[in-house]
């Protein structure tokens, strides 16, 4: 079996103390190349204050290899901060309003890119697979393509490809597009994103379609098709299940004292939806006011790029709007909303997830959404919590069974609330099972086994060739 080596941005090496890091990218990949072994490059994290970067850094962890990179703190402003998080980010979420275009940006955009193809390439044996992870590392195979490498290369977006009115908004879409051909194959989360692309592609009179998942470009060839990311669905279960006879575990359920617990595990960023999503938790305990007293809805919701603009005004914003709710409705004895700004270890998430009867997953646009894969995965099949979740998350198209909202209707929201919590257990249970079928089917394995299947069935290393 060919090496696998991955790029992604940033690399989570596991710490001593077990903290999960708050990124579902980080959670999938992890599992899948512990099983497989390989490379891992990425940034450090680290940025330097002048262009001296040093070598990079090796370390051996179980399988898997790490070389990790710092960047100087002029890269960290223009690549990740700028282009990638306040151009890329916000317009594949279709928040072209929070887009912050600039030249600057999107040229340190490109030239990080061209950096991490010259750290990988004394790495690359001719037989290996090498997997790109998401956006902030687009045109890395064009790079390397540039440079002569000739491997099967892949690349996998986590996170939204927009319709195309929205994708060619962006100043520098077409040289993005193109770059997006020098590899052999694109993995999206699901068939939307993926048919977005191909628009996007017929638009430009991009590359000939040879048939629905394969394009030409030239004498390229390439595939692009959806992957949904999965879980670790059994080891999360029985994580879950195991939470569930911890000291915090316990302590949790003596806090509630009788009421129900209603959970939102989120990154702060203004794709989850937040804000709305208390908006209507407020709505459904004013107009049901006999449930007032009776649930707490606990949001668990670590920070997230603090140093973007935008973020640090919603850190601001979602405070101030628990805050104000618990201060309206809240009495001596019930805060209404418990709300947290940390990140919570694994065991400890998987126990409140099963804790709760309700799960409100409500972003506004999402690739995916692993939250709500958790939730369903880690409940008491007996008497399981039902799951809420947006339309507007990739895995709406997957777990259809879950009760789905449009997170935009905040009534229409506090409505299906208040349904989901007097749901008769037989129908909880149906719809779990259902839920379940598709989680342990397409799982994390069965996502990493299906992308890597694509990518080592084609040709052997193309000829090398400028991507355009
Ligand atoms: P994210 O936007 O980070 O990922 P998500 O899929 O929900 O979103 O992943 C979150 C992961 O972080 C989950 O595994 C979750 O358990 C964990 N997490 C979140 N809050 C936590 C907390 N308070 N404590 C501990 N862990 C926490 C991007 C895309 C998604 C896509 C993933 C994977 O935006 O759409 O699903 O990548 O492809």
């Amino acid at each position: 079996m060919a090496r696998l080596v991955v790029v992604s941005n940033r690399v989570p090496i596991p710490d001593k103390s077990g903290t999960a890091p708050a990124g579902g990218l980080a959670v999938a990949l992890q599992t899948a190349l512990e099983a497989r072994g390989g490379l891992w490059l990425g940034w450090s994290g680290r940025s330097c204050t002048d262009d001296a970067v040093g070598p990079l850094q090796r370390l051996k962890e179980g399988n898997i290899e790490y070389a990790l990179t710092d960047l100087t703190e002029r890269d960290v402003e223009e690549y990740y901060q700028g282009f990638a998080n306040r151009v890329l980010w916000p317009i594949c979420h279709y928040r072209l309003d929070l887009a912050e275009y600039g030249r600057r940006e999107m040229a340190g955009y490109f030239r990080v890119n061209r950096f991490f193809a010259s750290r990988l390439l004394p790495l690359i044996e001719p037989d290996d697979l090498i997997w790109i992870h998401d956006y902030h590392l687009i045109p890395l195979a064009a790079e390397l393509r540039r440079q002569g490498v000739t491997n099967r290369i892949g690349f996998f977006l986590h996170i939204p490809w927009p319709a195309p009115d929205v994708f060619h908004a962006m100043p520098v879409h077409e040289a993005l597009l193109t770059s997006m051909t020098a590899y052999d194959v694109l993995g999206f989360q699901t068939e939307h994103d993926r048919e977005n692309f191909a628009d996007c592609l017929s638009r430009h009179g991009l590359g000939d379609r040879l048939d629905a998942f394969r394009f030409t470009v030239g004498e390229r060839s390439f595939t692009a098709r959806s992957y949904p990311i999965g879980i670790e669905t059994d080891d999360f279960a029985a994580l879950a299940k195991r939470a569930a006879e911890t000291a915090l575990h316990k302590r949790m359920l003596q806090s509630l004292d009788g009421k129900q617990l209603i959970i939102g595990v989120d990154r702060l960023d203004y794709s989850k939806g937040i804000t709305q999503r208390i908006d209507a938790f407020e709505s459904f305990l004013t107009r049901h006011a006999d449930s007032q007293r009776k649930v707490t809805l606990l949001q668990i919701t670590p920070k997230s790029r603090s140093e973007v603009p935008e973020y640090e005004a919603m850190q601001r914003a979602v405070a101030e709007q628990a805050g104000r709710v618990n201060g309206a409705l809240g009495t001596v004895d019930w805060v209404p909303i418990r709300y947290i700004n940390r990140s919570l270890r694994r065991p400890a998430l998987a126990g409140l997830y099963r804790m709760a009867k309700l799960a409100l997953v409500t972003p506004l646009r999402d690739g995916m959404n692993l939250v709500a894969k958790e939730f369903v995965a880690a409940q008491n099949g007996e008497d399981p919590g039902v799951l809420l979740l947006s339309r507007f998350a990739g895995a709406a198209q997957e777990l259809k069974e879950a009760v789905l909202v449009n997170p935009y209707d905040v009534e229409g929201t506090a409505d299906a609330i208040a349904r989901s919590l007097a749901m008769p257990v037989e129908e909880r249970r149906e719809r779990w099972t259902a839920m379940m079928t598709t989680l342990r089917t397409n799982d994390v394995f069965a996502w990493c086994d299906g992308f890597l299947d694509d990518l080592a069935a084609g040709p052997t290393p193309q000829q090398a060739r400028p991507a355009a």
